[in-house]
């Protein structure tokens, strides 16, 4: 069996004990990926050195391999804090507003995937299979193809890709979408994002794209398909019967003293639409007089990226904010908003899931959205709560029977959760039943095991068919 190579920004295979912290949604699903596999996981350490050596660190726990490096302070201020995060990703999630475009930035993005391209080819062996993940590699590909590397090699995309009028607000946009073309397999959360991507390549490439999903561009030919990433259904479903869950449950339950839950849970960021999804709450507030002191929206939103100085903005917007619909409406017994700036485990998470019979997860744009699989995977299958979801959440296609919301809409998000607090028992559970089907179906084992058989060049194989082999 061949040996699966992944390479991704940051390495966060599982920490000892102790070493904890909340991981984000690639690392809880490539931790899980990266178990069944012998090969290793290669990436960035998230530390800096004074001068970039390629010395590469290699450390084994729980079966992973990870093999990391330390970058300068100018490659992180260049690559990640410039180029991957204010220039790609408020691209990406259609923020042309917010987007920097700086020639530092495109040139540290350049030599870090040219290191990161230096640095594994020498590791990697003519049989293995490489998978290189997201938009802070794009180029990658290309780096390895230019130092002789034979190998498949796929990449999947974590987050949406534009429509072809917004790509091209990006200098260079053609010469960062050709990189792509060194990959044998190009993956996309969705068919919405695929199509964006077909568009640029027959409308900005003069490509030209079959049906049953490759793509001609000169002499190239490449497989670019939808796989929609799913939880670790096993593990979270584990964690959501755990004493720990339990605990959480109850310590949620007995503190709402009787009142309604509705939870998010999101990183700080500007994609997720926690302002607009306050306003919406506020709204419903304003309109429901009667349910003022009967129900509290607890929010949890654990800092990201905190070197961008957008993120402390959106922070203070979020802080302010909060205040003013507490300070607007609360009692002496009453708060309408618990905002919480902090991580929890995934028992406890679990648990804040399931004492919460509504759950509001309204991104502006997301490329997936594991919170709303992992929402529907906590929930009790005799008396399931609500998901609210955002009609521009990658997630939104496969979980249909949620009330699906324009978040930008205080109307709707108002009306939603009036619905939802008045769904009668039984369409409740039958929603739920609909979705609980396809989180645990299309969980993260049936994603990798469809996009691995995609890269050894397996037919008819997209994340959208049916997959036999078992690896
Ligand atoms: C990118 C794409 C795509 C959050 N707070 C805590 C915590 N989390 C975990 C959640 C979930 C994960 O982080 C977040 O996953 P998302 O899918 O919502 O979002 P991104 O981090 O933006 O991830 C996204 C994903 O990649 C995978 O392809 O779905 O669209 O943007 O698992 O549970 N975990 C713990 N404590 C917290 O406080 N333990």
């Amino acid at each position: 069996m061949s040996r699966l190579i992944v390479i991704s920004n940051r390495v966060a295979a599982p920490r000892p004990q102790g070493e904890g912290g909340a991981q984000g949604g690639l690392a809880v699903a490539l931790s899980a990926a990266l178990r069944e596999y012998r090969g290793f996981w290669f990436g960035w350490s998230g530390n800096k050195t004074d001068e970039f050596t390629g010395h590469i660190d290699f450390q084994r726990h729980e079966g992973v391999t990870s093999a990391t490096i330390d970058l300068e302070e100018q490659d992180v201020d260049e690559y990640y804090n410039g180029y991957a995060n204010r220039t790609l990703w408020p691209l990406f999630h259609y923020r042309i507003d917010l987007a920097e475009y700086d020639r530092s930035f495109a040139g540290g993005y350049e030599r870090v995937n040219e290191r990161f391209a230096d640095t594994v080819s020498p590791l990697i062996e003519p049989d293995d299979l490489v998978w290189v993940h997201d938009y802070h590699l794009i180029p990658l590909g290309a780096q390895l193809r230019e130092r002789g590397l034979k190998n498949r090699i796929g990449f999947f995309l974590h987050i949406p890709f534009p429509p072809s009028r917004l790509m091209v607000s990006l200098p260079f946009h053609e010469g960062l979408v050709l990189s792509l073309l060194a990959y044998d397999v190009i993956g996309f959360q969705t068919e919405e994002w695929l199509e964006s991507f077909r568009h640029y390549i027959s409308r900005e490439l003069g490509g030209h794209c079959e049906p049953d999903g490759t793509i001609h561009v000169g002499d190239r030919s490449v497989h670019a398909a939808a796989y929609p990433i799913g939880i670790d259904y096993a593990e979270f479903s584990a964690a959501a019967r755990s004493e720990g869950a339990k605990c959480a449950c109850e310590r949620l339950t007995a503190s709402a003293a009787g009142k309604h839950v509705i939870i998010g849970v999101d990183r700080l960021d500007y994609s997720k639409g926690l302002e607009e999804r306050f306003l919406g709450y506020r709204r419903f507030l304003e309109e429901h007089e009667e349910c003022q002191g009967k129900l509290f929206l607890l929010q949890i939103a654990p800092p990201s990226r905190g070197e961008v100085h957008t993120y402390e903005i959106i922070r203070e917007d979020l802080d302010e904010l909060s205040g003013r619909i507490n300070g607007e409406f609360a009692e002496v017994d009453w708060v309408p908003i618990r905002y919480v700036n902090q991580g929890y485990d995934r028992e406890d998470l679990a648990g804040f899931y399931r004492a919460a019979g509504i759950a509001l997860i309204t991104p502006l744009r997301d490329g997936m959205n594991l919170v709303a699989k992992e929402y529907v995977a906590a929930q009790d299958p005799e008396n399931p709560g609500v998901l609210i979801l955002s009609r521009f959440a990658g997630a939104a296609l496969q979980l249909k029977d949620a009330l699906l919301v324009n978040p930008y809409s205080k109307e709707e998000i108002s009306d939603a959760i009036m619905k939802a607090l008045s769904m009668p028992k039984e369409e409740r559970v039958r929603r739920w039943q609909a979705m609980h089907e396809s989180v645990q179906n299309e969980d993260v084992v049936w994603w990798r095991r469809s996009f691995v058989s995609a890269l050894r060049g397996q037919k008819g194989e997209s994340g959208t068919g049916r997959v036999e082999q078992r690896f």
